[in-house]
């Protein structure tokens, strides 16, 4: 049978695009089974089979969802390789607490992170390298665009080859001004010419699958951004902050929260330089977060 990959569902409609036939996409319908109160719901992002019905007309039936490896419900996407943490270096000003958020998420979702600093162009203060150096102990990949700067986009395009990106960030920081020049340069005319031409017209209102030319997909959802506390606990917040990683055991007292404890090895790290004080500040913030969540667990 078939396999083929769901880029857009409207009405009951699925768009399939085959994966071995690249050029052709099957619109189909979902066996009533799916319908049952239990059985999933087809996303875009969804790795099918499906039968053909209609090989001329392009007209098919989804047969099975393949298992996927993340799924979100708002916005309601599957398979979701990569997620583009955008932020911009000024207007707005960043939210540097959604974009640790972000990162979180990712690492629950096995996603991996690309964090964008855009409007690089406005920086009159160095504040692009800062949040460069704020991020680097990560060691997930930053990069700098600026809307002025074509060739600062072909780095980006770089990174999407071969993946499933979504895009992320505060309204303003310029994820449709990204997606637009990728769209410009890099998306395959086949499929629904039209739905490109809309591209930056209209503000988005389905999660849709773009096939890149190099290979690889990017999504253009709404409100990848509305995420509130990501769903761990205080406990295991730690392991989510890779620059933590050397001193993770290494505390005085098991348990340490690297919040107030004494000889603590995070807290080392601080005071040797090797941490971003900000983003160490907003780990005790949200830790502050999660732990009064789970102590007001029972309350309502
Ligand atoms: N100076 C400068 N402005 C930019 C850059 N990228 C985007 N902008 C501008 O920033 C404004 C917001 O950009 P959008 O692309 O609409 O931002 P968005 O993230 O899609 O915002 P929402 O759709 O509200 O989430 C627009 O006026 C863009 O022209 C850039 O690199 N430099
Ligand atoms: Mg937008
Ligand atoms: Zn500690």
């Amino acid at each position: 049978m078939p396999e083929g990959i769901i880029l857009k569902g409207i009405g009951g409609f699925y768009e399939v695009l085959d994966k071995e036939d690249l050029d052709t996409v099957y619109t189909c319908k979902v066996r009533g089974v799916y319908r049952k109160e239990g059985e999933l719901t087809p996303l875009p992002g969804d790795h099918v089979n499906y039968k053909i019905l209609n090989s001329t007309k392009c007209v098919g039936h989804i047969e099975q969802i393949r298992k996927r490896k993340n799924s979100f419900v708002r916005p309601p996407v599957a398979n979701i390789d990569q997620l583009a943490v955008v932020m911009a270096v000024t207007s707005p000003s960043p939210d540097l607490m959604l974009a640790d958020k972000l990162l979180i998420t990712c690492q629950t979702q096995d996603i991996k992170p690309l964090i964008i600093i855009n409007k690089t162009d406005l920086d009159q203060e160095g504040l692009a390298e800062r949040l460069q150096a704020a991020y680097s102990g990560t060691g997930f990949p930053v990069i700098l665009l600026s809307k002025f700067r074509q060739e600062s986009y072909d780095c980006l395009h770089e990174k999407l080859t071969g993946c499933t990106t979504a895009f992320a960030g505060q309204s303003g920081v310029g994820k449709s001004t990204i997606l637009n020049a990728v769209f410009h340069n890099w998306i395959m005319e086949t499929g629904d010419i039209s739905d490109r031409i809309q591209r930056g017209k209209h503000t988005t209102r389905h999660v849709q699958l773009f096939r890149l030319n190099s290979g690889g997909f990017i999504v253009d959802t709404p409100g990848f951004s509305s995420f509130s506390v990501p769903d761990v606990s205080h406990e295991s917040l730690e392991i989510f902050y890779p620059e933590f990683y050397d001193a993770l055991g290494k505390c005085r007292f098991t348990g340490c929260s690297h919040t107030s404890e004494p000889d603590c090895a995070v807290k080392d790290l601080l005071d040797k330089g090797q941490l971003d004080e900000d983003r160490y500040n907003r780990y005790v913030e949200l830790y502050k977060e999660l732990k009064e969540k789970y102590d007001n667990r029972y309350r309502r």
